[in-house]
This record gives structure tokens, sequence and C-alpha cells, in this order.
């Protein structure tokens, strides 16, 4: 838990109310309208989710219990039969959608493919074929390790076909972050590709596969299915390394998706906590699936003419929710691009739009802010015009971004929608309806209907308006993750056990800081633990500190978040050497290099800085609160009394 108190110095005051023309045509129109809403799901919660799962998604078989709520394990429409896949493409194909374009894709180096409905379905049904012919089965896990192509969509969607959880892993992860992943998964299959193309290089991704597998690495994993994107040439092992189109070709495209029951697991995505390895987040069928799908209806008012896009990558809940499930659950037309801005093309996004007539588009801060930084003549030299509506997620927006979200990208007309949510809440958790909840820059306003969310104190009590305290969350809701893969305990310990139970209600701790303002507005300031949050990415220092301390050289190693323009935080990293080493840049280097091997370039520490000694209290916890103060170039403020030789400070302070 967090040594620092939780202060927030925002105030920002502007207003901007929902323009008359949009609500006028939105989902959600008024105020009052999201109100009523509120209050009709905070009064009958269930009967709220019954409503939605019955109107909006189609079932092999009804469910007979709604929620089952054994704290804090809960399974929503139980006894229920449905296929997320079946919502995501088969529904559409007896309308005018079958047609439709289901997803867009646009390559790095400008080709580009756009399937409809009916191609995309023909396509997941091929590929769950491929897989059931390699012998995946119900319950058998996938690993995916792709670049942004539409076959990771394809093989996630095969796999919800079929019953066989995915665990999609970051195509930036190394193959050490891959290995723990698949063995931590007991996946049987991997699903890569050649490589990926990232700002005009390739991005080798089977070979870090072969890595990955190498001594047998993940013993569990058979089979390796390969997309040929980048074309260089790869090693493929005779047996168990197969070429995607080979095995492809010439298969049926009919497959019946399999009615799995509401609480059959989807998938297992991992994410950084303040312990040890990655956490497993399991998420299941049918209220991940209602979730996603109302969320993103609502949220971003899609319409079935809209062009909605998203730049996240698959690797994270974002693509996960909001490129593949939410917008094909919806029917909607989902974008997908491989590339991002780079030095030949800084506008490349803004083509993008202007090339697909985008009507929906949502980013993170970190991207805002590195397009800032480019230049407001790259959107401006290109026509934006067809912008209806932005969104942002990922970590606290500042309201200078916002503003510049506002004005340049958005024209003055497009309702900013910043959505705060996490790995763990499946959806939108607290976000503007954009036609009925007037924004503040820099606030993610107010809570989806049917989430009760709450400012409280360490017992649980709530604190007062504008007083800073822990972001929880008082009543399940169906996108909830249901328990950490393999590991029951730890969810119980992580996310329920910070802030005990309050008059008999369990708490759903986030681990986000945040305060509420006069209006009932959630300001959401960052995390409270030890997670860093770098280009809206979350890393857990500890996983870095092993990273660091697995290098003969280090001794010990803490690792702080640095504030900083573009990715917010930086990882900063105070390392202790052994007797033998001495500190050197070169060395430095060389531990940053090892860093990126062991995690990948997301991870890897802008700055190393070598100390003598670590600031410690007697209980031998180490202070970051005092390392972070001296990460941003601060004094050290606040309380030092706790600490256990004052002489580190000076140490410390001189750096190496
Ligand atoms: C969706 C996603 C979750 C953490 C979360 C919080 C931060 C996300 C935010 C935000 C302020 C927003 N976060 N959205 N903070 N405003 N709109 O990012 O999931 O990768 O699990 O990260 O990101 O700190 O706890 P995930």
């Amino acid at each position: 838990m967090p040594e620092s108190t939780i202060e927030s110095v925002l105030q920002e005051k502007r207003l901007f109310q929902p323009p008359a023309e949009f609500s006028q045509t939105a989902h959600i129109q008024s105020l009052e309208d999201y109100q009523r809403l509120y209050d009709k799901a905070k009064a009958d919660p269930l009967k709220f989710w019954a409503e939605l799962a019955e109107q909006e998604l189609h079932w092999f078989q009804k469910w007979d219990t709604v929620l089952d709520w054994q704290p804090p394990f809960a399974k929503w429409f139980v006894g229920g039969k449905t296929n997320i896949a079946y919502n995501c493409l088969d529904r559409h194909l007896t309308t005018w959608r079958r047609n439709k374009a289901a997803l867009i894709w646009e390559g790095e180096p400008g080709d580009s493919r756009t399937l409809t409905y009916a191609q995309l379905h023909r396509e997941v049904c091929q590929f769950a074929n491929v897989l059931k012919q390699l012998g995946v089965k119900k319950g058998d896990r996938v690993g995916i390790y792709m670049p942004m192509i539409p076959e990771a969509a394809i093989a996630m969607l095969a796999c919800a076909r079929i019953g066989a959880p995915h665990t999609v892993v970051f195509g930036g992860f190394s193959s050490e972050a891959l290995k723990d992943r698949l063995v931590d998964a007991q996946a049987k299959v991997v699903v890569t590709a050649d490589g990926g193309w990232r700002k005009e290089k390739i991005v080798p991704l089977k070979p870090e596969v072969d890595k990955a597998l190498a001594n047998n690495g993940a013993p569990t994993v058979e089979n390796v299915l390969v997309v040929q994107r980048t074309q260089q040439k790869i090693q493929m092992e005779p047996g168990r390394d197969h070429w995607w189109h080979d095995l492809q070709a010439g298969v049926s495209g009919n497959c019946p998706a399999e009615p799995m029951d509401s609480e059959d697991m989807l998938f297992i995505l991992y994410t950084s906590g303040t312990t040890g390895k990655p956490k497993g987040v399991v998420h299941t069928t049918a209220g991940y699936n209602l979730y996603t799908h109302i969320t993103l209806k609502w949220t971003f008012d899609l319409k079935d003419t809209d062009v909605y896009w998203c730049t996240a990558d698959v690797g994270w809940i974002t693509g996960h929710s909001y490129i593949v499930y939410g917008p094909l659950s919806n029917g909607a037309t989902t974008v997908m691009y491989e590339g991002a801005p780079r030095p030949s093309n800084p506008g490349c996004l803004w083509d993008v739009v202007e090339k697909y007539g985008v009507n929906i588009f949502y980013t993170a801060p970190t991207a805002i802010r590195a397009l800032i930084k480019m230049g407001e003549h790259h959107p401006k030299a290109r026509d934006l015009s067809s912008l209806r509506i932005l969104g942002t997620v990922g970590e606290p927006i500042n309201p200078e971004a916002w503003m510049w979200y506002h004005r340049i990208i958005g024209g003055q007309r497009c309702p900013i929608v910043d959505t705060w949510w996490q790995t763990e809440t499946g959806g939108f958790m607290i976000t503007p309806l954009p036609g009925a909840i007037p924004t503040k820059p820099g606030s993610a306003t107010l809570p989806f209907p049917g989430i009760l969310a709450d400012i409280v104190d360490l017992e649980g009590n709530p604190v007062a308006a504008n007083q800073g305290g822990y972001l929880v969350i008082k009543h399940p809701w169906p996108g909830m993750m249901r328990t950490v893969y393999g590991d029951p305990d730890r969810f119980r310990r992580t996310y329920w056990e910070h802030i005990a139970p309050k008059d008999g209600q369990y708490l759903y701790f986030a681990g986000d800081g945040a305060r509420r303002d006069e209006d009932g507005y959630f300001w959401v300031m960052g995390r409270v633990d030890d997670v860093i949050n770098t280009s809206g990415h979350r890393l857990g220092t500890m996983e870095i500190e092993s990273a660091l301390v697995s290098h003969p050289a280090v001794a010990e190693a803490a690792v702080v978040g640095q504030p900083d323009e573009v990715k917010g935080e930086n990882v900063f990293a105070f390392v202790m050497l052994e007797n033998d080493y001495s500190p050197t840049e070169e060395l430095a280097n060389e531990l940053k290099a090892h860093v990126v091997n062991e995690i990948g370039a997301i991870a890897r520490p802008g700055e190393i800085r070598f100390t003598e000694g670590m600031p410690k209290t007697r209980s031998g916890k180490i202070m970051r609160r005092l390392l972070r103060n001296l990460a941003a170039g601060q004094d050290v403020a606040g309380d030092t009394s706790t600490l256990e030789d004052r002489s580190v400070l000076d140490k410390l302070r001189g750096g190496a």
C-alpha cells in the first residue's frame, strides 16, 4: 500500500456542454436521461443488466440466474449459453450488414484490406477449423503474438468460436516475457507472424517465439502457426511450425459456433501488478460480451453508419474490448492500423482519418502529447471534418492536451469522452456519455449506469468532496474480471482485501487515487501502488527490479516513475552494484539492454542511477516516495523520520 498521502492540485473549471445537434440524435440525449438510467440501474442492477442482456445479445439458451455473487467471485447470467463470435459475426449475416465493412485494415507500408462481415465470418470459420485440425479443443489455451494485422482479430474470434481461451501477448514484449505468459497459461498453440512493420522497420516476432520455445521453454506448446507478413527469412521447425496460408488453403468456411456457458473463460490477459509476475486476468463469455457491447454503444454513441477507429494494439485490453469484441458485437465498422507516426510521415494518423472518413477516433493522452509536439500543421493539412466524437484512455489527460485535442482535432465540435477503466474492469467504468454529460478537461466525469463508484479511505469510509482517496466499485458488474488465472487467492488479496468490506459490502479496489468535485465528477490522479504508467502501459516496478537483479552486476535495484512530458512516466532505476563492478555508462547501457531483453522495449529504463545505498524504513521497505522525488529532480519532501540511515539520502542526491 502507498506510503504517501493522496493530494490533488488540479483545479480545472472549464465546462463543455454537449452540442445540441449532437444530443438530438444521441442514444442518451440529456443529463436527465443519464440520471434516469443511472437511478434505474442503481435501484435494481440485476433487472437493468438482465434487460440489456435480453435486448442486445443472441442466446442459444437463456440464463436462470442473473448474478451469483459469492464475494469476491461473481457469476453472471448463470445457466445461459451464448457465443461472442456468434454475436460478433453470425447474427449480422442475416441482416443488411452482411456486406457491410466489418474490419478496415491499413498496413504501415500503405497496403490495406477491407473485410465485410460475410468475409470476416468465413475467414474466422476457416481458421477455427485449422485450430480444430491441430487438436485444439474447447478449454485449450491459445497464445497469440501478433502484429496489428487482420489475422490477429481473426485468430481471437476463431478461438472464441470454438471455446479455446486466447491469451494475446503484446508484440512488443520480449521472448522472456512471452515465455512466462505461455507457461503460466499452458498454451497448446501459438499464433504469430514472421514480423510486423513499425516505423519502417521489421519487428521480428517468429524469432522471439523460437527463443521462447527453445530448450523446452514452454513445454505445453505443440504447434506454431505463422502468418507471412514481412517476408524476411525465418526458421520453420518441421512438425512444429506451419504457415497460416498453407493450413488455411482449402479448409471449409463452415464451422458452427460452440454454445458456451456464460461463465466459460473467454480469455486471459496478463497485466502488471505490484508484486511478482504479471497476473493473468480472466474474463468470461457473456458478461464481458454484454459489457463491452453496451459501454461502446452508449459512450461512443455508435451508429450503423459510423467508421470507428481505436488506435490501441490488440495486445492490450483496449484492443480486445474496443477494436475487436465491442465494435463487432455492435455490427460496427472497426479500423485497425498497423503503423505509428514516424519521421517520414508524422501525419499518418490523419491520413487514415481522411482516407476512410473516420467518425469516431479513440486514442491515448501519450499519443496526443506526442502529436502536439509534431505540430498542428499535420492535422491541419488534412480533412478531419468526418470526425464527430473523440475518446481518450490509458492515463489521466492533462487539461492542455485535452484542449488541443478539442480544438485542433475535434474542430471544437466533437465531444471528448475520457474513459477511465482497466484490464480488470473489462470496459468503461467512469466516462462521459457524449450527448448527455457536460465535460471538464481532465475529468472522466461520471460512472456508467450500473457502476457504483466511490472514493473512500482505507477503512472504506467515503471521503468528502474534493478530498483525495481510493477509487472503489461497490457492486459487481458484468464485465468485471473473474479471477487471476490459477491463483484465486491472489485475486482476493490484490483487489478485495486492501479495503475491508464495509457493512458487509465488498469494495473492488482499483489501485487508483481519485477525488470527486462538488458536481460529483471524478478526477483520477493515477496509481497509488507501485505500478508505473509509461505511454499508457502498465509496468510493475517489481518486474523491472527483478529483471535488473537477474544481471550479475546488480545487488539491489529500485525502480520508480519519473515525470515525462510525452510518456507520462519514464522508468527510472536506482541500482546498487555488486562489489566487483564499477558504475560506468557502458554498464548502465548494458543494464538497459538487459531489461529490454527480459521484458521488452517498453520497460527500458530512461535513466539508471548508481547508488551506494537505498533509503529504507526500519522494517526494510524501500521508501519509493523519496526515490520518486529524486527522480523528478526535486528535493526530498515530506516525512523522512522512518528512514533507517539518513546518510543514504546524501549519497543518493550525489548520484553517480
Ligand atoms: C484501459 C487501460 C489501467 C490504469 C488505471 C489508471 C490508468 C486508464 C484512464 C486512466 C486516468 C483515464 N487509466 N484510463 N487514468 N484517466 N481515462 O488503460 O487498462 O492497461 O489495465 O491500465 O490506467 O491508472 O488503473 P490498463
